[in-house]
């Protein structure tokens, strides 16, 4: 039988821009997708590339002193490379400057005008040449463009329109009999709204500039951005010239992108499809968009992240690890280079690194550096069989996340095992059973599941961390890769007792947070300070402008110790009714569930919170807030400016409900 197929995309990524790190988050999270299906067993086709055409990037290219081409060229190259060590594992690196691409979009034009579906008009407007958009009057800010704010200049022409009125109706139909189709859902309700609005014709062809594909029965017409970069998606999968490709890839599984252009994709990409007659995608899904320390990533503001530098910096598996696990897939983050320390630290240096050199360690004192056999199942203590137990489930909900692209939650998973396993070794100290004849016969087994739960995890990570994956498992003894041994491979027992281990060089190294966060407070207090010269001014120790004085009160440490400080899941969340600030949430503090009220209403949406382990202060006295009871106070950092920045605060990894904080 042949394998299910799986076709996954990313935008075709404009080439006005070098790459960074927005364009590095939508093509990484692809190709764990992408990785982690093939582990399945899938036929996967994973399709990136490059968008070339267009009136923005002749006029970049004559800029610079390039030809269009030899300009799209070199950027198209640098995006390559960029793949090439980021560990990218795409299946094609589409240009639209391609040939068969080139043949397909003119092929497309001419299938919809045979169909009556593209027709002539004129079309005239306030044109945005960055963002090749045209805009009506109404729209415009202080007469500029209204998203980028340049000139806008006014333009008439002879186009081509195509019929995107006429499917309204039947896209509407389609989008609410697949609730999948568009996600995360939240967009979806964006798009049928827009839909419901109303859909206008689209201009398809344009005159004014020539570096792009000739419509073919219109002399002086090329195609207009969209129908060129949309069809990317078949064009790859073989729509013109390879009919078997083509029937095994198209439909397209899913297309992934940020949440900007979900419209393209979840109204104009499918009616071009219903137009030509073809099957549309299973899935659009519009993940969020990365800040930078709060503020928009952009040339303008000198905060462009890098990927290659922190790659340079930190490694490839950092960066991919880093850019999953931080934030929900669908949701907006904040980049921040302490945050990337600290999460790296955190969970790959010290919680998956440090059980991989305990386990090798151990094994090499206590076991002559060879896995030992565990003791039959029956003569296993209870506390012996969790690790297993807890392997299994983690690998089921680990799939099931990936299979939603929930890094973050897959990942999540992933560490809650690395941690038990952590736990597991303080617990039972392996050390002290080594001093007994009856402790060594259980110490065999305590061993071997440290190493096991070391093995099943780089499995389950080998998608996002595809260079330490192989390290972890050469360490261990075993010499082929987790990506290739497949998914299956993280079933429990896998290890073969008596593998001799190789102890190595750290797989993660650990990074001077601290020296970091002295760097940075160090080049805050150099931008702060007034422009004396240093040696006349040194900098007092004041707090910044944007926080509150600090306390002069000072308490014991039997004063602290009065709040019962408390690790809890938000288990939902809704704002409470007339009040802009407040929202309700349900909160599970492992004994117990109750109702909080919190003044955070402004800065997070429910979605934000759901699932979401934060602290509570558990031994405050109820109160009522605008009617609702609120049975504990949840912890929050914010600043004093306007507007206030807040920030809940978060256990930087899974711990049980009800953990106690001091
Ligand atoms: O839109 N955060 O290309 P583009 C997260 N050519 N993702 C980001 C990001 C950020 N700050 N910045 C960019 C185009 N991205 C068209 C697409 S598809 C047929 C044509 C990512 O170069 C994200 O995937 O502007 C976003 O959708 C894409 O880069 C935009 O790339």
């Amino acid at each position: 039988m042949k394998p299910q197929s799986f076709y996954i995309t990313t935008p075709i990524y404009y080439v006005n821009d070098l790459p960074h790190l927005g364009h590095a988050y939508t093509t990484v999270a692809c190709d764990a997708m992408a990785r982690y299906k093939r582990m399945r067993g899938y036929d996967v086709y994973f399709l990136t590339g490059t968008d070339e055409h267009g009136q923005k990037i002749e006029r970049k290219a004559t800029a610079e002193g390039f030809t269009p081409q030899a300009y799209v060229d070199k950027v198209a190259a640098s995006f390559a490379d960029l793949w090439k060590l980021l560990d990218i594992s795409n299946d094609r690196f589409i240009r639209t400057t391609d040939a068969d691409h080139v043949a397909v979009v003119q092929k497309v034009f001419e299938q919809l005008y045979a169909k009556g579906d593209i027709y002539k008009g004129s079309y005239e407007g306030w044109y945005c040449t960055p963002d090749e958009a045209f805009f009506p009057e109404t729209q415009l800010v202080d007469g500029k463009c209204p998203d980028c704010g340049r000139e806008v200049e006014w333009t008439q022409e002879e186009a081509y329109f195509f019929r995107l009125s006429k499917y309204a109706q039947p896209l509407l139909e389609h989008i609410k009999a697949h609730p999948e189709f568009i996600q995360p859902v939240s967009r979806r309700n964006e798009m049928i709204k827009f839909i419901e609005g109303g859909l206008d014709d689209l201009c398809v062809s344009r005159t004014t500039f020539s570096w792009g594909v000739p419509v073919t029965f219109a002399p002086g017409h090329v195609a207009y951005v969209w129908i060129d970069a949309l069809t990317n998606y078949i064009t790859a999968a073989g729509y013109l010239d390879d009919p078997e490709k083509f029937a095994r890839y198209w439909p397209a599984d899913v297309h992934v992108m940020g949440k900007e252009i979900v419209r393209f994709h979840s109204v104009i990409w499918p009616a071009l499809l219903m137009s030509l007659g073809l099957p549309l995608p299973g899935q659009v899904f519009g993940h969020g968009w990365w800040t930078v320390e709060g503020e928009k990533m952009s040339k303008s503001r000198g905060n462009v992240i890098k990927p290659e530098e922190y790659a340079a910096e930190f490694g490839v598996d950092a960066v991919r690890y880093f850019m999953l696990r931080e934030v929900p897939f669908g949701q907006d983050g904040d980049f921040s280079r302490m945050n990337f320390i600290y999460r790296v630290n955190a969970d790959l240096a010290n919680d998956l690194g440090n059980l991989l050199s305990r386990a090798t360690a151990m094994i090499n004192k206590f076991t002559d550096g060879r896995v030992p056999t565990p003791q039959p199942l029956d003569e296993q203590v209870e506390a012996d069989r969790l690790l297993p137990t807890l392997a299994d489930e983690v690998m089921d909900r680990a799939a099931d996340a990936f299979d939603k692209l929930a890094f973050q939650d897959g990942l999540a998973e992933v560490f809650r095992l690395v941690g038990a396993a952590n736990k597991y070794i303080d617990d039972v100290a392996p050390w002290s059973l080594a001093k007994t004849d009856e402790g060594r016969v259980r110490l065999s087994t305590v061993l071997y599941n440290i190493a096991e739960t070391v093995r099943v995890s780089a499995v389950l990570l080998a998608p996002v961390i595809t260079t330490g994956c192989r390290e972890l498992w050469r360490q261990l003894g075993l010499d082929i890769s987790p990506l290739e041994a497949g998914w299956e491979a993280a079933r429990w027992g896998g290890l073969e007792p008596g593998t001799e281990v190789r102890r190595g060089d750290p797989v993660y190294p650990r990074y001077d947070a601290k020296a970091e966060a002295q760097r940075r407070a160090a080049a805050q207090a150099v931008t702060a300070a007034p422009s004396a010269s240093p040696e006349l001014a040194p900098a007092p120790a004041a707090a910044p402008a944007d926080v509150a004085p600090p306390s002069e009160e000072q308490i014991t440490i039997d004063d602290f110790a009065k709040v019962d400080l408390r690790v809890a899941t938000v288990v939902e969340a809704e704002p409470v009714k007339g009040s802009e600030k407040l929202m309700k949430i349900q909160v599970d503090l492992g004994w117990e569930r109750r109702q909080i009220v919190a003044g955070i209403a402004k800065h997070y949406s429910p979605a934000d919170l759901v699932g979401k382990q934060i602290v509570v202060v558990a031994n405050l006295k109820p109160a009522k807030l605008r009617g609702e009871v609120s049975n504990g106070m949840l912890l929050a950092a914010s600043t004093t400016g306007e507007p206030m920045v807040l920030a809940t605060l978060t256990p930087d990894k899974p711990i049980s409900n009800g953990s106690k904080v001091k």
